[in-house]
């Protein structure tokens, strides 16, 4: 290096603890939103969030996951009206009061508008073996992780997502036309919340680091 070109110490950027809180301040602003916007998300965004979700681990490699993206208003109604249908059940029926009561500070019911005005409704299947008939590997932690990232990568672009689970979800197989081997694992509804959105205030607090976090 001639020592007639200048040169500076070598800072980098940030330091690990900052990038982390710069981080820590996006992905903890994420809300589940259950009051959506029909305002339009472009394709080319779903499909970069998707991306995203694919550069999770899995068992082998394998990845066993399918991701249905759907914008069809046809479809989505008719996704509501099943995923309606099964609410109904949960609220009346199927859950015991102690899961009424943990709902309650939410203030949901078995009324489901967004599954409709969300320009998005990304269906997260799981791949119960390979389409070819091989087998796949620790599929329920490789599709969480998958739906981790997509939900962090809809947050980073200023997405608000809700992780809707109607039980059962089978019929989102029948809906949107899927082979026996895919089980559907979440319904993400993909978009802006609605103007005046509100979310619980409770379901705001999260467990202190120390309850969480164990270091021996
Ligand atoms: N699937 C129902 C009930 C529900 C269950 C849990 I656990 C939640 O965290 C939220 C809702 C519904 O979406 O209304």
């Amino acid at each position: 290096m001639s020592e007639f070109v200048p040169h500076d110490p070598y800072v980098p950027e940030r330091s690990a603890e900052e990038e982390l809180d710069v981080l820590y301040d996006v992905l903890r602003r994420r809300r589940s939103v259950r009051a959506f916007s029909d305002r339009p998300v472009p394709r080319e965004v779903i499909e970069r969030i998707v991306r995203v979700a694919t550069t999770a681990p899995s068992g082998a490699n394998k990845q066993p996951w399918r991701f249905v993206c759907v914008q069809d208003p046809d479809t989505k109604r008719q996704i509501r009206i099943a995923a309606e249908k099964e609410e109904h059940e949960l609220y009346t029926r199927r859950a015991n009061e102690e899961w009424l009561d943990d709902l309650a500070p939410l203030g949901t019911d078995e009324h489901k508008e967004f599954l409709e005005i969300a320009p998005w409704l990304i269906v997260v299947f799981k791949l119960m073996h390979a389409d070819g008939g091989g087998q796949h590997y620790y599929t329920t932690e490789s599709v969480g992780l998958a739906s981790g990232l997509l939900l962090a990568a809809a947050q980073h672009a200023g997405l608000a997502t809700l992780t809707h689970t109607p039980s059962p979800m089978g019929f989102l197989r029948e809906v949107l036309g899927r082979p026996e081997h895919e089980r559907p694992f979440l319904l993400i509804p993909v978009g802006y919340p609605a103007e005046g959105c509100e979310v619980p205030k409770k379901a705001l607090q999260r467990k202190p680091l120390d309850e969480v976090m164990i270091v021996v």
